[in-house]
This record gives C-alpha cells, structure tokens and sequence, in this order.
C-alpha cells in the first residue's frame, strides 16, 4: 500500500552556504574559514572549507543532478560574508548578489523552490573580533540589516525565508562544548547569546514583514531533539523537563508563542546567568513569531537525573541537570554515533500540532552521515546505499503517521543533496542522494537518488 503525502508536498534537501560554495571571491571571512585558516588540525583529514563541494563554480550542473534526484525545492543560506561589503554601512558586494541572483534564478528556472537561509553557523570573523559575535546587542542590529537587504534584493522571487538555522548549535558549539570556534566555555555568555539570536530572529521577522510581500513566508530552522526519560522515577523526569527547556523550548516557545519558559527563566536567574534584557526587545519577540518552522532531527536526547548533584562546583553547564542516557538495545548508526529512533519524526509532528499551534511546518534536514562510503561503491561508481534509503523510509512512514493524525507538515528535506562539507567532521560522514570525488569534484547519483526520484513523483512511499 502506498502512504500517499498532501498535495503540493516539498520533496527536498537542505545545504549552507559554507557547507557547499567554497571560497571563491569571497571578500569576507566567517568563523570557520577562520578557524581552518588558524588551526587546520581541528578538522578531519586537514579539510577545511575552501573547495567544499565547488556549488560556486558548478551550481548549474548540481542543480540539474539534483533535479534527477526529483527534488523539488532545496535550503541553501546565504553567506553574510560573501554579500556584504561593510557591515555597518551594509553596502554589498557585486559578484555576492551576481551569484545568489544567478543560483536563486537558476533554481526557478528548473523548477526548484527555493528554500532561503540567513544565518548558518557563519558569522563573520570580523564581527567577532570587534564585538564578540552574538553576544552583542549591536550584531542583532547587524543581522538585521544584512536580512534586510536580502528580503529587498531576492525577495520578489523568494517563498520561504529563514532566519537561522539550528541557533542552540551556536550557543552549544561556541561558548558550552568547544566544538566551534572560539570554544569558549562560558555559561553567562551563552545565554545572552541564545538570547541574541532569539531577539535577532524576532527583528529581523518584523523588517520582514515591513515589505508586505504577499507571496512569502518567515520562519526559522531549530534542531529539535525530543526529549525521552530513562524511567518514570520523579529523578529522570524532572531531568527530562529541564534537558527539555534548555534544548528545545529556549527557540521553540519564543519563536512560536513569542515568550521564553517560565520555569527556563526561573532556573537561569537562580543560577546567576540569566541574559540581559530589555522590555522593548522582549516586546519585539511577543509580536514577531514565526509563520512556520523547520525542524532538524537527527537522532533523539535520552536523559536521566545527574550522576554529579547540580549544585556542585564547576562553570556553568545546563547539562548539569541531566545526563546522557544510552537505551539498552537501541538502533544505531556507528558512524555518526547517533541512535536512530524514527518515531520521535512522529513525537514531533505531534508535540507541535498539540502545543504549537498547529503551525506548518517542515522537516528541513533528517538524514544518515555515513563514513568510508566508497565500499559500497558498484562497479558503475554508483554508491548502494540501501541503509540511507531505509533510514528515509522509516522516518517519512513516522511522519506520515503524524500527518495523518492532522499535524500540519508541508514537506521534507533530506540533508543533504550532494555530499558536502561540514564544520569540523569535514567529508568524515556522507550525507548526500549524491557523492562527490572531494579530489575531482566528479559528482554521482547514489542509489538512494534514484529511490528518492521515486518517492517525489509518487508523493508517497510504499509500506
Ligand atoms: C546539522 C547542521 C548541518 C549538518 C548536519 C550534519 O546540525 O545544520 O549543517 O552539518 O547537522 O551534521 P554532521 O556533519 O556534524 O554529521
């Protein structure tokens, strides 16, 4: 039996600016270039950005493979480092809005909706350096000038827009975890920096809608991880309640009913890190929520209450109140060393029709990185990749479950559509419908492509 999707459902995928382009002409640096520039020994194999997957040089023949792959939109983001010129006065640079008119153009002309991403992890270096990135109020103003000047060069073919993709991963990545640069670990800066990206969202929603376009849309892309307890003791669950809090609800509440948690607040302000805020800004976020949500989901956050007692000595983690927890049993995928747990697609389609609204929404990125993919390479070149096929299968079925239970999803996008470079893993973990040779940029449809090709024109999967 075929699970037949809604009319005029998105069959996608979802890449970024850094991620694909390379550095061609590109007059500013964005942390990563930095960061690979300064200490090359961070990333896999001493792969940095520079080439990445060539989408600058070769977008018109990626977008035509990844037609064959029956895409019908896809993400990209631009580089606020390749289209501004000066970030204060946001005067642009040509060839940045030569390019994104060109790939944007492009896209349309082969029947490819595009998918519009503002902020993907790449601040610009130099706005680190002079203000400290995210943790100044000046940078929102900035970003919300460089949106600004997006939505009025793109804007009149533009549907869907994006403010940022996956900001907890900034807050986490920059001042928590040190997995991205500066790696900080810096509890106070942290929150004022989720909360910066917070407000800068909400402003730059609101310039957003000062044009009146009438044929677009805003929303933001959040990776949201459902939270799952190990038991039903009072312990594991109220570790649930807070993992909950700090990964999912710090960007969905405000983003969608325009406040921040009650009890997150509570929590920040007792521990002494709470963000610094003004009345007029949080005015700003009450009347700028989003129109519809992308959601990320790789794998689910299993938790239970903290072998080490909150209150003990050390800087300041969120993770202080729970630990991760690992289900006996559970399917894994060994590469990326994420669970996969196709149901949470379902959890989630539910939790937003419930909680949120039932605000459209989408699956912006969902997908299987895969390592050493060449072993399951056939004598034609073609990648057999039946794992990530099974992988897709399994989630659309769990979404399907969740549509048809009325949650209000309106496409889905696979990260990623040709194999591309990403943060510090560089081209360790394989995610495309399409390989790429990183030597000789020759790019091959997998067989999960030809699958997918399937799948779209079909607007369903088979059970
Ligand atoms: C998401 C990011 C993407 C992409 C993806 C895969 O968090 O939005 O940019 O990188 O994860 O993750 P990774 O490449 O680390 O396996």
């Amino acid at each position: 039996m075929t699970k037949q999707f809604p009319n005029g459902f998105y069959w996608g995928a979802a890449t970024s600016g850094p991620q694909a382009e390379g550095r061609f002409n590109k007059k500013h640096t964005n942390v990563f270039d930095y960061w690979y520039d300064t200490e090359p020994e961070a990333f896999y194999n001493q792969v940095g950005p520079n080439t990445a997957s060539n989408f600058y040089n070769s977008y018109k023949e990626d977008i035509q493979l990844m037609k064959q792959t029956g895409l019908n939109s896809l993400r990209i983001s631009i580089q606020w480092s390749r289209l501004i010129d000066d970030f204060e006065k946001n005067t642009v640079e040509p060839d940045g809005v030569r390019y994104y008119n060109a790939v944007i153009d492009e896209m349309l002309d082969q029947g490819i909706e595009p998918f519009i991403n503002l902020h993907h992890f790449d601040l610009p270096v130099a706005l680190y350096d002079k203000y400290g990135g995210w943790e100044s109020r000046h940078v929102v103003d900035l970003f919300v000038g460089f949106a600004e000047k997006c939505f009025e060069l793109f804007g009149d073919r533009v549907k869907y827009w994006m403010t940022h993709n996956e900001p907890l991963v900034v807050v986490e990545g920059q001042y928590l975890y040190r997995f991205h640069y500066p790696k900080l670990v810096d509890g106070k800066k942290a929150v004022q920096v989720a909360y910066h990206l917070n407000l800068s969202s909400a402003l730059a929603i609101k310039k957003f809608k000062e044009f009146n376009f009438e044929h677009s849309q805003i929303g933001v892309v959040l990776n949201l991880t459902p939270t799952y307890a190990a038991s039903d003791s009072k312990a594991d669950q109220k570790a649930a309640r807070i993992a909950e809090l700090w990964n999912n609800k710090m960007f969905l509440e405000p983003a969608i009913h325009g406040y921040f948690p009650e009890e997150l607040v509570e929590i920040l302000e007792g521990d002494g890190v709470l963000w610094n805020a003004t009345e007029e800004d949080l005015a700003a976020i009450a009347e700028n929520t989003v129109d519809f949500l992308g959601v990320n989901f790789y794998h689910p956050n299993r938790v239970k209450a903290p072998d080490i007692a909150p209150n003990s000595v050390g800087a300041w983690m969120p993770n202080r109140y729970y630990d991760g927890y690992q289900m006996p049993g559970r399917r894994m995928n060994v590469d990326r060393g994420w669970e996969i747990y196709p149901q949470a697609l379902y959890d989630i389609a539910i939790n937003i029709k419930d909680n949120y609204k039932n605000i459209p929404w989408f699956v912006s990125e969902n997908g299987m990185g895969v390592s050493n993919e060449e072993k399951f390479m056939n004598s034609e070149g073609v990648v057999e990749d039946q794992y990530r096929i099974d992988f897709i299968h399994d989630h659309l079925s769990c979404l399907h479950q969740g549509i048809e239970e009325g949650s209000n999803c309106f496409g889905y996008h696979l990260w990623t559509p040709i194999d591309c470079w990403s943060w510090s893993n560089a081209y360790k973990n394989r995610y495309g419908l399409i390989s790429n040779d990183i030597r000789t940029q020759i790019k091959t449809i997998k067989k999960s492509g030809y699958w997918f090709k399937k799948v779209a024109e079909k607007n369903g999967i088979e059970d």
